[in-house]
């Protein structure tokens, strides 16, 4: 469409040159790729329909104060007993249905597609993330490793993340490749992202979580499918495996650097840890009465699992 295109066009130049002006670094407005692209093109469409409705009600704002301030001298034309103007009712109800086919059509559709891979003739990458008070865990299933606060990712290769949280509800968002979504426990949320270029990108928790909720910060490195590989093999042969000890540590809130292992506990992945604290049924007002004997069941099989010491490790030392 024409106009999508011209108004996208003028919300861009705007939105740049508030960003020469400002001198700030705002990422989302220069995505890294396919995913953020597509979410940026969202921000341009909205905020360009947004400023076109402000600059309307502007003007008539100003012709109305001035056509009909109190000392102009011609007030015939004003009438305290006028109403039920068809025509006026019809325009004011039919613009803003208008406006909101014209957001609600390109929101819902993109909302839409996210969902897919934005590559789909390439195999995604999975990784499981974590989030636990105040640090990010990522594992990667296919390669038995596992990272924290620190995401490696091939370029141009879709990463398919299956997000749940240790603890309190967080929110997984790199700015650069897009987002956000949140973490929670007992439940899987997903999320494609996809680098089109090498580079560090910044990586945060966006729903607050507790007083080092600014500290929840992770790099996302992503490189070419080589340097991937030898860094996968770096950490397998050079980086200690996370036990079942340091995983507990982890588990306590706190602030930690970036870390690396050659191998993680199965009972950490993603979906033993959703199984743990009993998924949707094992969660307090989700269940009626004649459910409740079964999540109470759940509950009592999962403060077994609770119990780690002495379980076999994935790999090991
Ligand atoms: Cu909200």
């Amino acid at each position: 469409m024409k106009v999508v295109k011209s108004v996208s066009k003028a919300s861009a130049l705007f939105l740049l040159s508030l960003f020469f002006l400002t001198g700030c670094d705002i990422p989302v407005l220069q995505p890294k790729g396919p995913v953020g692209r597509q979410e940026y093109h969202l921000i341009l469409w909205s905020f360009g329909l947004m400023s076109v409705v402000v600059l309307i009600v502007f003007i008539l704002f100003a012709v109305m104060i001035i056509k009909y301030r109190a000392n102009r001298k011609d007030t015939t034309n004003y009438d305290p007993e006028n109403h039920g103007s068809a025509k006026l009712e019809v325009l004011w109800t039919i613009i803003p249905i208008i406006i909101v086919i014209l957001m609600a059509v390109p929101t819902v559709t993109s909302e839409y597609n996210l969902q897919k891979s934005p590559t789909p003739s390439v195999k995604p990458l999975t990784v499981e993330a974590t989030s636990i008070q105040w640090k990010w865990v990522f594992k990667y299933p296919e390669q038995g490793i596992s990272t924290v606060n620190e995401l490696y990712i091939p370029k141009d290769r879709p990463i398919k993340l299956v997000l749940n949280s240790q603890d309190a509800m967080a929110s997984f968002w790199v700015p650069s490749l897009g987002g956000q979504i949140y973490t929670m426990t007992g439940m899987n949320t997903h999320m494609y992202l996809q680098a089109d270029e090498i580079g560090t990108f910044q990586g945060r928790a966006a729903n607050f979580n507790g007083k080092k909720f600014a500290d929840q910060t992770f790099d996302v490195v992503s490189q070419s499918s080589s340097d991937f590989n030898n860094w996968v093999q770096t950490v397998k042969s050079t980086k200690p495996a996370l036990t079942m000890n340091e995983y507990k540590k982890l588990e306590k809130p706190s602030v930690v650097g970036k870390m690396a292992f050659s191998a993680y506990p199965k009972q950490i992945s993603n979906d033993a840890m959703n199984a743990k604290f009993g998924g949707m049924e094992g969660m307090p007002g989700m269940s009626d009465s004649s459910e409740s004997k079964s999540s109470d069941d759940s509950a009592k099989s999962g403060s077994k699992a609770d119990d780690m010491s002495g379980m076999s490790m994935k790999g090991g030392n």
